[in-house]
């Protein structure tokens, strides 16, 4: 059983962590704005500071693990849902105050699939703090090397929507119900948008939501995934599966993705820019993308994989 304090619990933790400079929070300095052409809504963050953190390839060569014996400052729940499963821990460099890591307590890959177990802690994860906190949360993984990931032990991400953003996905699932997707119904998939995206509607009523149910949405959105790296076998047969995974009490989505970083433009993204939450480390990039939205468009498409929207699957499909 997750707690019902979890909530206070985070915030108790996050505050002391600052304090006391356990964690480093990352300034940034934001603006919403909105692409007309795919009806995207970002929240582009620059922060210039992130720029001499380590990337992906230097973090690695320590071989160190992180959440292997994590701090006990920034330790929330050491077992958070009594099960000897997982762990709760801050995330050391947040940009968004409260941002929690649901770490597994033996060591699994980043790479593996998400089991039904930690599909179910993540989404009772997040109705509890939706509930006790008052705001929307959104649950991500970073599953792969092109994925944005940089520590392979396996952990899901848990952060606060910024108030009143509206991500695509919302719209998109807006008075439709949840639904498995079938040989003749596809995943949800917006059209404006430029890169394939797998979306499915969760069930209003979150008692109704167990284990099957998410594990069933989330290999079925996966399956479409699959395809893309299928089709890619011969161009590129030592290219591993990557993927983000986005998880909101009202919708659960998939990303493919061909690479973390775009070539046009010096950026690159994990889960939450799938979601409209863009973070640019420099500073024409982020004078770039503000005064033309649409390019943010072009670079989410170079990271991912082209939209497929009406694209009926043929029997070469997984
Ligand atoms: P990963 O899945 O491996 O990687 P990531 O979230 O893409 O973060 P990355 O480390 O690549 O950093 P980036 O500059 O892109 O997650 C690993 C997580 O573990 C990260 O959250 C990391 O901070 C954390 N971590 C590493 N060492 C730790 C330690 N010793 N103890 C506890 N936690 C540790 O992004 C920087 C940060 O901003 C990341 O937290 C990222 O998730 C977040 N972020 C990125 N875009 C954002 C956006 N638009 N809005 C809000 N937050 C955003």
């Amino acid at each position: 059983m997750i707690p019902e304090t979890v909530g206070s619990l985070i915030a108790q933790k996050y505050k002391s962590a600052k304090e006391n400079d356990h964690l480093h929070f990352i300034e940034t300095e934001s603006k919403a704005i909105k692409d007309n052409d795919s009806g995207m809504n970002f929240v582009i963050s620059y922060t210039p500071s992130l720029l001499k953190k380590p990337e992906r390839a230097d973090a690695q060569k320590d071989g160190t693990d992180p959440f292997e014996k994590p701090e006990p400052e920034l330790t929330i729940l050491e077992d958070l849902n009594e099960d000897g499963q997982f762990k709760l821990l801050l995330n050391k460099f947040p940009v968004i105050a409260n941002h929690t890591l649901l770490v597994t307590k033996e060591f699994k890959h980043q790479n593996t699939a998400l089991t039904p177990p930690e599909l179910m802690v993540a989404y009772k994860l997040l109705c509890t703090l939706d509930k006790t906190e008052s705001k929307r949360h959104m649950v991500f993984y970073n599953s792969g090397p092109q994925s944005g990931s940089s520590q392979d032990h396996k952990h899901l991400q848990m952060l606060a929507l910024p108030e009143d953003f509206v991500p695509f996905q919302d719209n998109l699932c807006a008075g439709k119900p949840h639904f498995l997707p079938d040989f003749k119904t596809e995943p949800l998939q917006d059209d404006k948008v430029s890169f394939a995206h797998y979306v499915l509607p969760m069930p209003e009523d979150s008692d109704s939501v167990d284990e099957d149910l998410m594990a069933m949405c989330y290999i079925s959105l996966l399956q479409r995934a699959l395809t893309f790296f299928q089709d890619w076998t011969n161009e590129k047969p030592n290219m591993e599966k990557s993927y983000n995974f986005l998880l909101t009490k009202k919708w659960i989505c998939l990303i493919p993705r061909s690479r973390t970083q775009a070539e046009s433009l010096e950026i690159g993204f994990n889960a939450v820019g799938y979601a409209g939450l863009v973070l640019v480390k420099k500073e024409d990039v982020f004078q770039k993308i503000t005064e033309k939205p649409e390019l943010i468009n072009d670079v989410l498409l170079e990271c991912g994989f082209p939209n497929t929207a009406g694209t009926k699957p043929t029997e070469y499909h997984y």
